[in-house]
């Protein structure tokens, strides 16, 4: 297999305790998405999203890799093509587990921007409005994440490694957020294999040429051993 393509969701460290977004009991079921993860509600009360993402960061500390995280990071070192990890989690579940240059596209738990002047640090465990940006001592730290409304990251090489891929796999994931869930009509197009790896059928099931339904641990692990 030359050049695998991977996305992953939620779903890959719900068995890491991390929450996901759309089961019951997830995340968004605790708060409004528009109150959480868009930049008017960080306008609107950015102490509330401040706390959102505080308690996430720290859950992430707490969690640890689980043995899906650690099937890829098996597949890119063991592999003798390309493996591409595309991510849209803010965790770092993949890097702890030992994957490379994974691509964030909507940010990560471990980054802080300014919001007047664009600069990123490292963000600290906990961040308040008070928190002020080491490069102009403004008051406007966020967490560098993407929200709805906000343009993903790294959109232009995730589209060049889609273009190139021979096989794309989606896992944990529940094919609800755009651009990410489109990418298996654009690796379809681009002529690659396609297998969504999920819990249940997400909703873009229907997209996929192959599919793999059971728990992240037990699914991932085999299907990387299929391709080694
Ligand atoms: C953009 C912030 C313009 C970080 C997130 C109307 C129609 C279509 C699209 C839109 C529309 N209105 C607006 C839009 C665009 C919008 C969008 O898609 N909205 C949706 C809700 C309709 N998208 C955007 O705004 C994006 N930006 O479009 O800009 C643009 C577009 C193209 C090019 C340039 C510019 C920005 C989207 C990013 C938003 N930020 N999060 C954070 O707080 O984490 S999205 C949020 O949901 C998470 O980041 C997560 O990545 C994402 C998707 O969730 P999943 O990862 O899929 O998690 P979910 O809980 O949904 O599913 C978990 C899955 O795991 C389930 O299927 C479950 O079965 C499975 N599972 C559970 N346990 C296990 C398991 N699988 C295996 N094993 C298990 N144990």
């Amino acid at each position: 297999m030359k050049k695998i393509v991977i996305l992953t969701g939620a779903g890959i460290s719900a068995e890491s305790g991390l929450g996901t977004f759309r089961d019951e009991g997830g995340l968004w079921a605790q708060h409004r998405i528009e109150d959480v993860a868009t930049p008017e509600g960080f306008a609107r009360n950015p102490d509330l999203v401040h706390h959102f993402y505080n308690a996430r960061r720290v859950q992430a500390q707490q969690a640890r890799p689980n043995a899906a995280h650690e099937a890829l990071a098996r597949l890119q070192s063991a592999s003798d093509g390309e493996v591409i990890l595309v991510t849209q989690n803010v965790d770092d579940l993949h890097e702890r587990a030992g994957s490379q240059n994974v691509i964030h596209m909507h940010g990560a738990l471990s980054g802080a921007l300014c919001a007047s002047c664009d600069a990123r640090w490292r963000a600290p465990l906990k961040m308040n409005r008070d928190s002020i940006c080491p490069k102009c001592a403004a008051h406007s730290a966020r967490p560098d994440i993407v929200w709805f409304g906000e343009m993903p990251y790294q959109m232009d090489e995730i589209y060049h490694h889609l273009r190139e891929a021979d096989l794309f796999a989606a896992i944990g994931t529940s094919g609800n957020v755009y651009p990410a869930a489109g990418f298996v009509q654009d690796a379809t197009q681009f002529g690659a294999g396609t297998i969504e790896l999920n819990l249940e059928p997400s909703a873009t099931v229907s997209a996929f040429a192959q599919t793999s339904f059971g728990k992240a641990t037990d699914t991932v692990p085999a299907w990387v051993e299929s391709l080694l």
